[in-house]
């Protein structure tokens, strides 16, 4: 093998060895540069013959020619290979799946208030939503709550800006101010129906039964593991000429049996206290089967409409009774759902909420 052969499958090899364009210019200059080896051996000629020069320098030119060609194939690939990297870097995958947009969902405390609505709408009752901060009135006297009742106390009622000593305004604790508002509307229509928008006093005339529930947040100082400051309650009222206890017993047993999907479950009603009602009752629930068979589950409070609430909603107790129930959604949320800790409802984390949807 003749020295130019052999410069030649230097620089061949030189040039397979540059992974980089800038790899392959280095190299092409130890052969091809101004101190390259083909210009080295160009400058050696000085001392030749005329016809020595001749053919020396057409041989080094073939092997001139031969390393441009290898370098010129070189580059080529180079160029190639970094478009090929180009490319698959910035590939898609058209078989990947979409992204999806996040699909929001109802609160599991807002479906079971879904359920509520459903329930009791399907017999027959409206549903009235109104405010969350309240007066005195509404909240506790109308209601037949004693001026010294623990309940109106800083301790239990969170009381806000606004009101007066007299008629302070307060966070509701129940929603049964909503019932009162309600109730007051609809005997102010059908009594100026009646006394042509001059009727005073205790309305006695005839007018179609109240039937309605009252479902929303409510507020009480008080926080731990199954009591959150906020939380929501759903009360019922039903007062008409011949509304009964027997009533009330039928309404919140369907009402139960059809909310938990057991058409097996017993209901009792255990005597209470509550000023709003006379008699008044809990309601605890029994299921048959299941993870809670056989154990005693409170569910509700309830009770007959005491005469001075049906008179502060401006009817004649004479003519006009009725019952009404109050029940907690979170609590009936947990049960349906087997969850222990009320305070996950209202964290946030959306790893437990969407386990709802
Ligand atoms: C309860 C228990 C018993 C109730 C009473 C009334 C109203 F407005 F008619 F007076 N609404 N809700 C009531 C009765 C609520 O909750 C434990």
């Amino acid at each position: 093998m003749n020295d130019l052969n052999a410069i030649v499958l230097q620089a061949q090899a030189a040039f397979e060895q540059a992974v980089t364009p800038a790899d392959l210019e280095n190299a092409k200059a130890l052969f091809l540069g101004k101190a390259g080896r083909i210009t080295e051996l160009m400058k050696g000629m000085a001392a030749l013959t005329v016809d020595e020069k001749k053919s020396r320098g057409a041989a080094i030119n073939l092997a001139k020619q031969a390393i441009e060609v290898s370098l010129n194939a070189r580059r080529q690939a180079l160029a190639d290979a970094e478009l090929q990297a180009q490319l698959r870097a910035e590939a898609l995958d058209v078989t990947l799946p979409g992204r999806q947009r996040g699909q929001g969902g109802l609160h599991p405390v807002s479906l079971t208030l879904e359920r509520i609505e459903a329930i009791f709408g399907s017999m027959g009752f409206d549903v009235a939503q109104g405010p969350e901060i309240e007066s005195d009135w509404f909240n506790f006297t109308a209601l037949n709550t004693p001026e010294d009742h623990p309940a109106r106390s800083m301790h239990d009622t969170f009381y806000v800006e606004g009101g007066s000593e007299t008629a302070p305004n307060l966070l509701r604790t129940h929603t049964s101010p909503m019932q009162i508002r309600y109730a007051v509307q609809h005997v102010k229509k059908f009594s100026d129906l009646a006394n042509n928008g001059e009727g005073q006093g205790l309305f006695s005339g005839d007018m179609p039964e109240i039937r309605v529930i009252a479902p929303g947040r409510t507020y009480r100082v008080d926080s731990d593991a199954t009591h959150s400051p906020m939380f929501h309650q759903c009360e019922g009222l039903w007062v008409g000429e011949n509304v009964s206890f027997k009533d009330l017993k039928f309404v919140f047993t369907d009402f139960c049996r059809t909310f938990f999907e057991s058409d097996d479950l017993v209901l009792r009603f255990r005597p209470s206290f509550f000023p709003f009602t006379e008699p008044s009752a809990e309601i605890d629930i029994q299921f048959q089967s299941g993870p809670l068979s056989g154990r005693w589950l409170e569910v509700a409070g309830s009770g007959q409409v005491h005469p001075n609430v049906i008179r502060n909603m401006g009817l004649d107790p004479e003519k006009y009774i009725g019952f009404a129930f109050g029940m907690g959604p979170d609590r009936l949320t947990m049960l349906r759902y087997g969850v222990n800790d009320l305070r996950l409802f209202f964290d946030g984390d959306i790893r437990f909420l969407s386990q709802f949807q």
